[in-house]
């Protein structure tokens, strides 16, 4: 064969090979495209599921819910199968959780089997992508607070007196964070500056902050107010057997405050009734306690029995009054169980009856600081029930 002719015909195979790998390509791309459409209508579809679950629940219960807590709550659903742990690892509204659940299991994605919450295989394939909580993430030695309680000091002594606190009654919503959560309260505190030489008010107290303040005989005195006399009692008795700077009176916040306690504090701490007009009174309250600039709020504030919305307000409150947040710690201050959660709204709307057997309500702890005068009311609540409403259920 000729040069010419072998060159010709090399040419020919190269544009025949060519070819095929074109006409290939073009079959593959053709796959690929119908995968990545299918992959896009699954997401679009998803997407859709989301969104119409979220609506569905913003209007029955009339608590803004975006499709992005529908996830937070399937991953959740994908951890454990209690339901007090969904709401737990969720960190949402309990009625948007039992809502949301309730909807779930109607569409197929998962089941109920002895008070517990089963995953099928259709979650795991449409929502492959929400991955179960991470709660190996938080740190084992702090529990996520970022506080060393040890190092207080006070722990020990705090975790024996504490051991004959009156027992928690619904009549006042009492449900006591655990004595590591009241001790580093006062850890955080600490590290902010906010114990030593200061005079503290503490508006409620079934955590015993007032105590466990006195503890550490750093305060140039700590007012305790709450209505329940058993608790007053209890904390005049220890400060009194324990030399602590710390005095105790039966108040009921409803009413507006002593004339004399405003301006005169440079910190206060509450953990009020999640019923929005109460926490509004109650923040408020703590605000106008305050002296000046500097001066600083510590209050407990859960995502449990108050949504986004409800955060929203009383930020602004917060913002409104001359104050602005410095610190958001959530699940810092975790609740020991309460002996009348069967006889609460909770348990009521809760779709599946899982055992409360551990720990699993908890409440964010938010400092706040005054960055203007105080500029607060010290206004009187007439409600009777200060503790339940739409977004409120644990009392
Ligand atoms: N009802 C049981 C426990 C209630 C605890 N309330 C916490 C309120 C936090 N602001």
């Amino acid at each position: 064969m000729k040069k010419s002719q072998k060159r010709k015909k090399k040419e020919k195979e190269i544009k025949k090979t060519k070819k095929q790998t074109y006409v290939g390509a073009k079959k593959t791309s053709g796959r690929n495209k119908k995968l990545k459409d299918q992959k896009e209508s699954n997401q679009n579809q998803n997407e859709n599921i989301l969104k119409k679950i979220s609506v569905q629940i913003t209007k029955k219960l009339k608590i803004e819910t975006a499709p992005k807590h529908i996830e937070e709550i399937i991953s959740a659903v994908k951890t454990t199968d209690n339901f007090w742990q969904v709401v737990s690892i969720s960190q949402k509204p309990i009625p948007v959780v039992a809502e949301a659940i309730k909807i779930l299991k109607d569409v197929g994605f998962i089941n109920f089997e002895d008070g517990k919450i089963k995953t099928t295989e259709k979650i795991d394939k449409d929502f492959k992508y929400i991955l179960p909580f991470p709660s190996n993430l938080i740190c084992s030695s702090c529990e996520g607070r970022g506080v060393n309680i040890k190092n207080t000091g006070i722990y020990e002594k705090f975790y024996e007196i504490q051991k004959t606190r009156p027992k928690p009654i619904q009549k006042y919503d009492q449900g006591n964070i655990t004595p590591e959560s009241t001790v580093a309260r006062i850890a955080f505190m600490l590290k902010r500056g906010d114990v030593s030489n200061k005079r503290i008010i503490v508006l409620g107290d079934d955590d015993l902050v007032g105590i466990a303040l006195g503890l550490t005989g750093l305060p140039a005195d700590v007012l305790v107010l709450d209505i329940d006399d058993r608790l007053i009692e209890f904390t005049n008795n220890v400060a009194k057997e324990n030399n602590l700077n710390v005095r105790a009176e039966v108040f009921d916040l409803r009413k507006p405050l002593p004339e004399e306690l405003k301006g005169k504090f440079d910190v206060f701490v509450t953990d009020p009734p999640e019923a929005k007009k109460a926490f509004k009174i109650f923040l408020q309250k703590g605000i106008w306690t305050l002296k000046d600039k500097g001066s600083a709020g510590y209050i407990g504030m859960t995502l449990i029995d108050s949504s986004l919305m409800k955060w929203r307000e009383l930020q602004k409150i917060i913002i409104d009054s001359g104050a602005t947040i410095t610190d958001i710690i959530r699940s810092f201050n975790k609740y020991e169980t309460w002996d009348y959660h069967e006889n609460t709204v909770a348990w009521k709307i809760a779709p599946v009856k899982s055992p409360q057997d551990n720990i699993w309500y908890s409440s964010c702890m938010v400092r706040i600081e005054m960055v203007k005068p105080p500029k607060a009311q010290n206004l009187l609540l007439k409600d009777k029930d200060i503790y339940v409403d739409t977004e409120s259920t644990t009392t």
